[in-house]
């Protein structure tokens, strides 16, 4: 079937999954809950998920209803991540995913608490598959702690302090690579890392995943530093010329488009010719990365 349609099905499938662990919308606290969905079922690309979902397929995982509690909680953190950048204490942007960013529809103490909201959210849905029948609680609570490390200070957080901290300034290669690093690429290692752990890979198996997913979460990461300046607010979905706007240096101001370019494409295709190393069938995983190199928004 066409990468694209099976593409699509992937995310219909990541979405119900998502959604099947929203809250309810009721009772006195509802506009928080009203917030988190708003924010959660805003048309984002399911990534995350589907690279989880792929990886536990490669590694012949079966069961999967611990797996949708892990898929769910990511997406999760995720978004809370896009709600609080989007804050006016960080990038102050209006649009997100095509539509009005979340404290520009609830107000900005609702878009602080919907973020808070999600993080807790996150780890409430991820720890509640220790109550899944037949569930293996050791590999639960391996994939707990690369949920917690990965979204933390020596993750997403803490790539995202450094960001903030060198708005304005001089960044070399290796401070840029550092930032990128955390910021973007560890939630991808989170996605994939867990995928494997759950399907019960070898620990060595799981570290040459981390590797594989750490040069996709790069190269992820410059192709939207392209975008930002080469796309439409139309086609992206959110406010492009943003980078510059708050005077940040990114991969392609060091080095131009053309260089930044063939960085996405040689870093993916590193990241395919090292999944290729294993046996285990990946091909629509193969596709998705290398169609990334490509992505439009
Ligand atoms: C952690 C407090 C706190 C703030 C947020 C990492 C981060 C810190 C914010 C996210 C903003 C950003 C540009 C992150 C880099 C990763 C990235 C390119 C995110 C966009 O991911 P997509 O394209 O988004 O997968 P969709 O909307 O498709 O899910």
């Amino acid at each position: 079937m066409e990468f694209k349609v099976e593409l699509k099905r992937r995310q219909t499938d990541a979405e119900k999954i998502i959604y099947s662990f929203l809250p309810a919308e009721e009772g006195l606290q509802k506009t928080i809950f009203s917030a988190m969905n708003y924010s959660v079922k805003a048309p984002g690309k399911r990534l995350r998920p589907i690279l989880m979902r792929e990886t536990f397929l490669m590694f012949g995982g079966q069961d999967e209803v611990v797996l949708h509690h892990f898929m769910a909680a990511l997406e999760f953190i995720h978004t809370y991540s896009l709600v609080h950048d989007d804050l006016p204490a960080m990038d102050n942007d209006d649009y997100r995913r095509g539509r009005e960013t979340t404290h520009k529809v609830y107000g900005e103490a609702m878009g602080i608490l919907a973020g808070d909201a999600l993080l807790h959210h996150a780890f409430d849905t991820a720890a509640a598959s220790f109550a899944v029948p037949g569930a293996n609680p050791a590999l639960i609570g391996r994939a707990l702690k690369i949920l917690t490390e990965k979204s933390g200070i020596n993750g997403m957080v803490g790539g995202q302090v450094v960001d903030v901290e060198m708005e304005g300034k001089p960044l070399n290669a290796q401070q840029l690579d550092f930032i990128y690093r955390l910021k973007t690429a560890a939630l991808l290692e989170c996605a994939m890392m867990i995928g494997a752990v759950l399907a019960g890979a070898e620990n060595e198996d799981v570290l040459k995943i981390e590797g594989i997913a750490g040069k996709v979460g790069i190269a992820f990461q410059i192709q939207d530093d392209i975008l930002d300046q080469i796309s439409t607010t139309e086609e992206l979905g959110k406010p492009v010329g943003s980078d510059e706007k708050n005077h940040k240096m990114t991969y392609v101001v060091l080095n131009g488009l053309p260089q930044s370019e063939e960085a996405v494409k040689q870093m993916s295709e590193e990241a395919v010719a090292d999944l290729d190393s294993f046996a285990n069938e990946h091909g629509f995983l193969k596709e998705l990365i290398l169609s990334l190199i490509h992505r439009r928004k």
